[in-house]
């Protein structure tokens, strides 16, 4: 099947730079997505945008390039609830990805575990309105209780005006949930202010609730290199990121979002991107937990 991007879509970088930073060894993306090939994997006819094609094989292309041992790939709006193409991703990684998918309520028990076969560890559960739909917070609950017995966990997207009224639902589910993106704070908004400091107290108060401190490209208003210089990328994403990783060492991830659907602005280097990771996390030691030990114990508990 043929199709047409969204009007204004930008490509993801296809010649991204080698980063300066080593990462650690065995370290994970933990927040990256496949789009079809579209030809493959149609998307879903629900789909509120239509990207251009980013298979596996470029997925792990860029794995390899940047320095990366892992990959978790999550589900993207653009597939629904067919998860077709980020089985097959994982089906083809030697094992070195996991997945987190998008079910409905129809799913079979025998669906589920051929995804946890596969090496699916989770659901998303995305609240950001020009994503998706509202579903019922009745199915998402249902959904929460059939995946409990795999021991997946649940990961949240949703944009930080929408805490107060999602914080109930968030801190009711009984699993462990991981929150895309810090929840996306308005980073016109100060660090320790109240909007900040409730998404702090969330993770304070509820040791099950993590974090991705990723996308800093998707956050910042003062924005990439081109305007600020390498050192000086998205500065105004700093403080938000350090403080939850100096504050939680042990609940956070980190992600390229390769390959960044929907961004009007720029399109980020990735090679840049990664070389933002210590100027969030300031020493080896956070280094390490945030892209091997958090990761690690989350998807492939099995090899600690
Ligand atoms: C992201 C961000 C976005 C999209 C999706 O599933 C998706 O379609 O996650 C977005 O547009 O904010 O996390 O990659």
């Amino acid at each position: 099947m043929e199709f047409q991007k969204t009007a204004g879509w930008l490509d993801w970088c296809s010649g991204p730079s080698k980063p300066q930073l080593r990462l650690p060894a065995g370290s994970v993306d933990a927040h990256c997505h496949v789009f079809g090939p579209g030809a493959e994997f149609p998307f879903a006819p629900e789909r509120k945008y239509t990207p251009c094609d980013a298979s596996k094989h470029q997925l792990y292309a860029l794995r390899d390039h940047l320095g990366f041992a892992r990959n978790v790939v999550v589900q993207a709006t653009c597939h629904g609830a067919d998860n077709r193409a980020m089985v097959d991703a994982l089906l083809h990684s030697d094992g070195r990805a996991r997945g987190v998918a998008t079910v409905r309520r129809g799913v079979s028990d025998r669906e589920l575990k051929d995804m946890d076969a596969a090496g699916v560890r989770g659901v998303r559960f995305n609240f950001v309105r020009r994503l998706v739909d509202f579903t019922p917070r009745d199915e998402l609950i249902e959904i929460a209780g059939r995946i409990a017995p795999l021991g997946w966990h649940v990961v949240v997207y949703f944009e930080a005006v929408d805490l107060p009224e999602l914080w109930d639902f968030f801190t009711a589910l009984p699993a462990t949930v991981v929150v895309d993106h810090m929840g996306r704070p308005d980073l016109s908004k100060p660090v320790d202010g109240p909007e900040f400091e409730l998404f702090v107290r969330l993770m304070r108060e509820h040791a099950n609730i993590w974090s991705k401190v990723s996308c800093p490209e998707r956050l910042s208003l003062t924005g990439p290199p081109a305007r600020n210089g390498e050192r000086n990328a998205y500065r105004d994403v700093v403080p938000f990121a350090r403080r939850l990783v100096e504050t939680f060492p042990d609940r956070v991830l980190w992600g390229t979002d390769w390959p960044h659907p929907n961004l009007k602005d720029h399109m980020p280097d990735d090679g840049l991107l990664v070389d933002f990771i210590p100027r969030i996390a300031v020493t080896a030691e956070l280094q390490r937990r945030l892209l091997v030990d958090n990761p690690m114990r989350l998807y492939w508990p099995e090899s600690g």
